[in-house]
């Protein structure tokens, strides 16, 4: 492609798509163009890169999971066809401004935070490194809830991104399945075997959509195919409206659709909600049903399946994969159970996200019984066969066998299912894997040693670096080549240059036009001026407990306080940017974004401070509004209780871009301190094993803290006696967790020792040449936390699959 032929190429498209010129022409007319344009481009590649992995059989991964966060994908696609510089300058001819263009395209929010976008980074990585991997997912109506801050409370509105169509995906009607919920079971007996008949069902029709997923500068097309819920039409025709059942059947149509109308919006935390249930039978049962399908097409052989298919379930949401396919081995391909359990149990492999208690996934029997009848027989008698195994093992244990067992006290325990019925288990950090081997799971661990392993989770540096930090990318490029996009081990070459006084300069220059433009951002949506020669201290991820965004607030408001004590205070001044949503029923969430509005409210208006402080949060966190943020930090707010973040990712972000975390010893920052030495990196707080041991053994109480340390009492008095400005009474919940509630998250434990953490901070950002040296170490030694390591150690570790050479 070239300036001429593309300029010649769009503008043909835009007449035959439009029937009209593009001086009459829209944003979003040129929009819609640009898109098709570069579908059709790949499409392609897509039909090559199929032809490719049925011509050589090799075998392909599909990674399921309830959640893609994708965010926008025309600029990446630009970037990764190498057409981007192309299309600005023909446009520049045109006069239109493809940064307008861009920015018509709505996030694709299909996701929560970490586990959704990091779906998005290993399709990225998958495409990247020609591996033939697909995600299978839900095409939600409505995307992660827009959140809206309303008098400094959280609003939720619904994301109707699909609202002007979406130009990525195609429709597939013609490869649409069946989807079975309720009904009986029936069972009829044929020359000695027993045959289960599914009747009385209710059918929902699921209709794929599939969007290509390219590579970087190479020729594979991978797929993700995005499941949408429909009646079928033989359900809603003529013979029942003429039977008068009309406002039945349009019930009945909003019912089945209701499926893939939203994503929910709880991250942590399981709601027993059945429609979520639903959701996930629903993604499996079509996936399933279509990898068999073309999988049979194609020839194979299903004795072979397991060597030619690999699938992976993103945590436990798609866990009814394991019961889905011994069903569609036994009752339609009249496979033994023996053999369907080995191909099932070989094909499958597992992600673990969370310890977290209220995050694991359990159902009441008789509600799944109800909406699952043929997959709660195949779950009871896995169950059946698994306690019989375990008997064996352990006589007469019978508390070890019903902490083990899928079924038990009224559930169906998620995890449980996950672990036997797979033949790998991974946890997302080493810290993290440890402590499902050692604790969380440790039963399992010791009947199943083999199939416990660690993955540490990545990002993609193409997104998070070369699209949205592009100065920084380039200056990375002019100084060690381009090699790092592809292989980010390359990354560690910058080592060598962090005495280097230009590179220094440079990366000094770039994050300061990087602090501008997001100092810009911030003015235009909240009006608040912010000193770009402030540090730029971040904390942006889902609002929770055990992230602690409380602990943040109390240094603030401590550092407030020493500040209004004495305003010659030798401390740089700091601008603290907040940005994250609640889970909308997560009430003590909820009033976490209020204290940080009301804090700013006050901090923001006192000129006695001397514009020293300044505290921003930004609405509607996305993946978009990440990409402007992450470029900018400097300090990066990685402060849960340890033992309770499983990896993180967004830590990696900000190193990649710069940024020097300020963490706890938890999830991936410990790699993270491993990787740049103790030097390069601030750390604070309890270790994971002493947050154990006080859970363990109690031992800890809130009040100590308050009355030992003066700064302590006074912030938390400041919650409820009136300092704040609003209701009196409005923080008094944050004040009751921590003190009454005996701080389940160790905030005032940890307090003391993360304003020493600030202290040095402070102290290191005074040495700019020792800071920038730490930030350029950090970014060097991002490599190691690019997915693509994370996905090259899955592919060949868990899934065995190679890459697969596209030609031109
Ligand atoms: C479960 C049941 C019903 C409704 C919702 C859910 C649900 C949805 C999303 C439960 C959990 C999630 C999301 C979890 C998540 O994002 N975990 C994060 O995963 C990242 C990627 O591995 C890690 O880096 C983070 O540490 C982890 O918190």
């Amino acid at each position: 492609m070239n300036k001429g032929l593309f300029k010649q190429l769009f503008l043909e498209k835009f007449e035959t798509m439009h029937g009209q010129t593009i001086e009459e022409a829209s944003p979003m007319d040129i929009y819609m163009t640009l898109g098709t344009m570069i579908r059709d481009y790949m499409s392609r590649k897509w039909i090559a890169t199929n032809k490719a992995y049925v011509d050589q059989e090799k075998k392909q991964v599909y990674y399921f999971s309830m959640e893609f966060l994708l965010g926008k994908m025309m600029e990446r696609n630009l970037l990764y066809l190498g057409w981007k510089e192309i299309v600005e300058e023909a446009f520049g001819e045109l006069a239109v401004d493809l940064e307008s263009i861009l920015s018509l395209e709505p996030d694709a929010g299909l996701g929560n935070g970490g586990l959704g976008r990091l779906a998005a980074c290993f399709l990225d990585s998958f495409a990247s490194l020609q591996l033939p991997g697909h995600g299978c997912g839900i095409r939600y109506k409505y995307g992660f809830f827009d959140q809206k801050i309303v008098d400094g409370y959280q609003v939720e509105l619904p994301d109707p991104w699909l609202k002007n169509g979406n130009v990525w995906e195609i429709r597939k009607a013609d490869k649409a399945v069946e989807v079975r919920f309720g009904g009986n079971v029936r069972l009829d007996h044929h020359d000695n075997t027993t045959i289960f008949i599914h009747e009385n069902y209710d059918s929902v029709l699921a209709v794929p959509y599939d969007s290509p997923i390219v590579g970087f500068r190479n020729n594979t097309v991978n797929t993700l195919r995005l499941w949408s819920a429909e009646t079928t039409m033989r359900d809603f025709d003529f013979s029942t409206f003429n039977r008068g059942d009309y406002l039945n059947a349009v019930k009945y149509k909003h019912e089945v659709e209701s499926i893939s109308q939203i994503l929910y919006p709880d991250d942590q935390h399981q709601e027993g909600r059945i429609l979520r249930l639903k959701q996930q039978y629903f993604l499996v049962s079509a996936s399933l049903q279509s990898i068999i399908h073309r999988y049979k097409k194609k020839g194979g052989s299903l004795d072979e399946f397991s060597h030619k298919i690999a699938i992976h379930i993103n945590d436990t949401h798609p866990v009814l994969a394991i019961p889905e396919l011994m069903r569609i081995f036994i009752d339609e391909e009249e496979m033994g159970w023996d053999q369907a359990w080995q191909i099932t149990t070989e094909t499958i492999s597992y992600t673990n996200h969370t310890i977290l208690p209220e995050a694991l996934e359990k159902w009441p029997i008789d509600l799944f019984q109800i909406l699952l009848p043929r997959i709660y027989m195949i779950v009871h008698e896995i169950n059946e066969r698994f306690c019989h195994e375990l008997w064996q093992r352990y006589p007469n244990n019978w508390d070890k066998i019903g902490q083990m067992a899928v079924v038990a006290d009224g559930y169906v325990h998620m995890a449980h299912l996950a672990v036997v019925g797979s033949h790998s288990i991974n946890g997302v950090a080493e810290i993290h894997s440890e402590i499902l081997k050692k604790q969380v799971m440790r039963h399992f661990h010791e009947l199943f040693p083999h199939k416990f392993n660690n993955k540490t989770n990545g990002i993609t540096p193409r997104r998070w670096l070369l699209k949205s930090n592009p100065s920084l990318a380039q200056l990375i490029t002019d100084t060690i080549g381009p090699a790092w996009r592809n292989d980010s081990s390359e990354l560690i070459q910058l080592m060598k240059h962090t005495d280097d006084a230009y590179i220094r300069d440079q990366v000094f220059t770039i994050k300061h036009n990087n602090k501008l433009r997001l100092a810009k951002i911030i003015e235009e949506k909240t009006s608040i001026k912010v000193d770009p020669s402030s540090i730029f201290d971040v904390q942006i991820k889902r609002i929770h407990g055990y992230k602690r965004q409380v602990l943040n607030v109390l240094h603030i408001m401590d550092l407030y306080n020493r500040l209004r004590e004495n305003p010659d205070l030798n401390i740089l001044p700091r601008t603290f940017v907040f940005a994250g949503k609640s889970a909308p029923s997560y009430y003590q969430a909820k009033q976490t974004i209020k204290l940080i509005h009301s804090l700013a409210d006050l901090i923001n208006k006192d000129a006695s401070i001397k514009n020293k402080l300044k505290v921003v949060f930004l609405e509607n966190y996305s993946v978009s509004l990440a990409e402007k943020i992450f470029p900018a930090a400097e300090v990066s707010e990685q402060i849960s209780t340890a033992s309770k973040e499983a990896s993180g990712t967004g830590n990696m972000k900000f190193m990649m871009n710069g940024a020097i975390t300020l963490g706890t010893l938890d999830g991936a920052n410990i790699e993270i301190k491993d990787a740049v030495g103790e030097e390069n990196i601030v750390i604070f707080g309890l270790t994971a094993h002493d947050v154990l041991a006080y859970y363990r053994d109690g031992g800890y109480n809130a009040w100590d803290m308050y009355h030992q340390d003066p700064r302590i009492k006074m912030i938390l008095t400041q919650l409820i006696n009136g300092f704040l400005p609003g209701a009196q009474d409005e923080f008094r919940s944050v004040y009751d967790a921590l003190l009454y509630q005996n701080d389940e998250y160790f905030v005032l434990k940890d307090f003391s020792s993360y304003v020493d953490a600030h202290n040095r901070v402070n102290t290191l950002y005074s040495n700019r040449n020792q800071w920038l040296k730490m930030s350029i170490c950090n970014i060097a030694q991002s490599g190691r936390f690019s997915s693509d390591r994370t996905i090259s150690e899955y592919a060949s570790g868990i899934w065995k699959i190679e890459p697969v050479y596209i030609a031109e």
